[in-house]
């Protein structure tokens, strides 16, 4: 298709309400995204519907709409707050005359601009191949530019558009055996760098909850930290070392979504192992969202999803100098910590964090060395 004349990557977006709860947030949360990936949201075009249309998704009328808002905002690209069946996508673009997104594929977008490492960028490749291997993507071809091509899906669009199943499938699984090495050599450092060490600690949390904020105020380094959505996409672990409890390693990760594409949780099962193999998650949340509850609970779901659920977590409500709350910790009907609330960009609270830390760390310290014990109590009695 040709790309018709229209103002760079100017966007149309599509939220239709199903009656689902947060439908507002969950609109605010596509214009953050759409900004994230670098595009412009010019219009916002809403519905109301009881189920998504089989062939348009939106259905006749508001499709018009749409068309309608591309033509006045000289939009390039439209995007959806949804799923769309590749047919939905095919017919839109049809009738839109235009590239269509849907949120998958914009999350794809984002991640693939962000991923730095060798091992983020592989990963988002499989995710996107995986992806691609279903439906047309001309929408990612203002994100291809943007990032100057290279790779396999470099300047995907419309030279690519019928890409060879068969070569999908060689592609996928060169990148599948390549990150199986990533991983073993993970495993080693992992090991390597665990020795020794008192807790091993995982920033996990919703995306833009303030992870990195919190890690370079803990380990004073230097994570890249935006107002921006996926700001971080590579693990990134440090030591730290912690006053009465030795030295803990502390890993930021990339942030969760709602509905995260089940495909990139599948690829960043590696880069999540920091997160699997964790003593400890820290689950950092906004707690000046509207949405928080609903934040913490599609963290969790990942969580579940990765096998990370039964790690024992602490809650740190972050942000709270937008908030009335005060810096604070709780803790549940066995005395166990369960939430600190502070602001890692004020420092407010972070010495009770720290405290909860050393806690936890003396917890563990104490439960090793009784099993230690306990082993050898076994030698002595077996020889
Ligand atoms: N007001 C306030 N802003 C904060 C606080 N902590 C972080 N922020 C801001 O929130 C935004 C996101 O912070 P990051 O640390 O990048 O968030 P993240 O969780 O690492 O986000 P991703 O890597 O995108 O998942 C930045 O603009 C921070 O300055 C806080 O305690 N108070
Ligand atoms: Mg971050």
């Amino acid at each position: 298709m040709a790309e018709r004349p229209g103002r760079k990557n100017a966007a149309v977006l599509v939220g239709l309400d199903f009656g689902d709860e947060g439908h507002g947030e969950s609109l605010e949360e596509l214009r953050l995204l759409v900004e994230s990936s670098g595009l412009k949201p010019l219009a916002l075009i809403q519905g109301k519907r009881q189920r998504p249309d089989s062939a348009l998704f939106a259905g006749s009328g508001k499709t018009e709409e749409v068309a309608a808002a591309v033509r006045e905002h000289g939009a390039t690209v439209v995007v959806f707050n949804h799923e769309l069946s590749p047919a939905q996508q095919r017919n839109l673009e049809k009738k839109l005359e235009c590239p269509v997104l849907d949120r998958t594929g914009l999350i794809l977008g984002i991640f693939a601009q962000r991923a730095r490492s060798h091992e983020g960028k592989l990963q988002v490749e499989l995710a996107q191949l995986e992806y691609a291997s279903t439906r047309l993507v001309r929408g990612w071809t203002h994100l291809e530019r943007q990032r100057g091509g290279g790779g396999f899906l470099g300047g995907m669009g419309e030279t690519q558009i019928e890409i060879d199943r068969r070569l999908i499938g060689k592609r996928v699984k060169l990148l599948k055996d390549k990150l199986v090495q990533f991983k073993r050599r993970r495993d080693v450092q992992r090991r390597a760098r665990t020795r020794g060490e008192v807790l091993s600690v995982s920033l996990v949390g919703y995306t833009n909850a303030g992870k990195s904020t919190l890690f370079n105020m803990l380990t004073h380094a230097g994570s890249y930290t935006a107002d921006q959505l996926f700001a971080t996409l590579d693990t990134t672990t440090r030591r730290m070392y912690l006053e009465g409890a030795g030295n803990l390693v502390l890993s930021d990760t990339v942030g969760f979504i709602r509905d995260l594409p089940h495909g990139l949780v599948a690829s960043f099962r590696a880069t999540l192992e920091e997160t699997v193999h964790a003593d400890l998650l820290l689950h950092v949340v906004d707690a000046s969202s509207s949405v928080r509850d609903s934040q913490i609970a599609a963290v969790n779901a990942v969580l579940a999803e990765i096998g990370a659920d039964a790690i024992p977590q602490i809650l740190v409500w972050n942000k709270i100098d937008l908030t009335p709350l005060i810096p604070g910790l709780e803790r549940n009907e066995y005395g166990k910590i369960c939430r600190v609330s502070l602001s890692a960009k004020t420092g407010a609270g972070l010495d009770i964090l720290r405290t909860a830390l050393a806690e936890v760390a003396a917890a563990k310290k104490s439960a090793d060395t009784n099993r230690e014990l306990e082993h050898s109590h076994k030698d002595t009695y077996v020889t």
